[in-house]
């Protein structure tokens, strides 16, 4: 009976002592395991005389159920203390401050194009997309530029060194438009066009919206009436446009035209150069060769074709005066763009 006291004090003492789960476990598994020194005292009750074995029997296991309370109150607190840690690491101080969130908005050149597609919607076009990646017939060849002429120099071409190349304008959704839709067709092509080209006034992407009539009857009366439609409408105000004359392989006859400078209504500024106009497009008639090389019968079908820059029409519209500014991202320039 001695030896159960100072057994059950010295197992009390490690049960305080033991720094974690794995420790307590040992413990308890030493003295109440199957093979523990508390479990072995039991099975040798039987070799105690008749006599002693019943006051034996209930010592050992009143010791046993002391050791395991004990060793159960030692485990709740582990369990306890471990709960508490991780609350105290997962706490939330919900008095701090918020971060805040803003609304984002449409990029001012999405903004436009949005714009301009809309315009356009309305006059009966339809809108086309297609590959940025392009091949020489559709970005050149298909638009009687042919190798070598000097027209390619005016592009700028990146070429990806396997006879590919990033379309140098939006011209070549319309090629593929023309050969899978044929004729008549009234569409728009906006889009990234690549050129290399880098300083204050060009960007090596930039986006063009290009725009394509093909009927029987199709008339340059009739593109200068919807572009002069499509200027008063951007720009929510008749203007003055004229036509200059002009070269481009893929049109013939050719021509620029300037809309009245939409900041000082054609009085002369710094934006038109005080010259009172803008340059908005580049337009004509499609020539014949473009035509037959999209398989359009050329005695039968004609029409009208014209190219524009995007980030040039939003500069006017916001009244923007760098180029950069679309492509630098800077929140607090976007930031700036609600209107449509
Ligand atoms: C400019 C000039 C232009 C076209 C683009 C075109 C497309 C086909 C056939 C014929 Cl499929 N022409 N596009 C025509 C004239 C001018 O763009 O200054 N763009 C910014």
């Amino acid at each position: 009976m001695k030896d159960l006291e100072s057994l059950v004090a010295r197992t009390l003492a490690e049960v305080a002592a033991s720094a974690d789960l794995a420790a307590l476990d040992a413990v308890r598994v030493a003295v109440l395991g199957k093979k523990g020194t508390v479990t072995e005292l039991l099975k040798g009750l039987g070799k105690l005389p008749t006599a002693e074995r019943r006051s034996a029997g209930a010592d050992i296991n009143r010791a046993k159920e002391k050791l395991g309370a004990a060793i159960e109150a030692r485990r709740a607190q582990f369990e306890s203390a471990a709960l508490e840690r991780e609350l105290a690491s997962a706490a939330i101080d919900v008095t701090l401050p918020g971060r805040g969130q803003s609304v984002g908005g449409l990029h001012p050149v999405t903004r436009t194009r949005l714009r301009i597609e809309a315009i356009f919607r309305r006059a009966g076009f339809s809108i086309a997309e297609g590959p940025e990646v392009e091949d020489d017939f559709h970005n050149f060849e298909a638009l009687n530029i042919p190798a070598n002429h000097p027209a390619r120099a005016m592009h700028d071409t990146f070429y990806l060194g396997d006879g590919r190349l990033l379309r140098t304008h939006t011209s070549p959704v319309q090629i593929r438009a023309m050969k899978l839709q044929g004729v008549p067709i009234r569409v728009i092509a906006p889009g990234p066009v690549y050129r290399r080209d880098s300083d204050v006034t060009h960007s090596p992407m930039f986006h063009q919206v290009e725009g394509l009539v093909l009927d029987e009857h199709v008339s340059l009366a009739n593109l200068k009436a919807v572009l002069a439609g499509f200027a008063e409408q951007f720009f929510e105000k008749p203007r003055g446009l004229r036509f200059r004359a002009s070269y481009f392989p893929f049109t013939e006859p050719s021509a620029e035209v300037d809309i009245q400078c939409v900041l000082c209504d054609g009085a002369g500024c710094r934006v038109c150069k005080q010259t009172g106009w803008l340059e908005i497009c580049g337009c004509g008639m499609v020539h014949p060769n473009v035509l037959t090389a999209c398989g359009v019968d050329a005695s039968r079908w004609q029409g009208y074709a014209f190219g524009m820059g995007i980030e040039r029409l939003a500069m006017l519209r916001y009244a923007v005066t760098d180029l950069r500014l679309f492509f630098e991202n800077d929140l607090r320039f976007l930031a700036q763009f609600s209107r449509g």
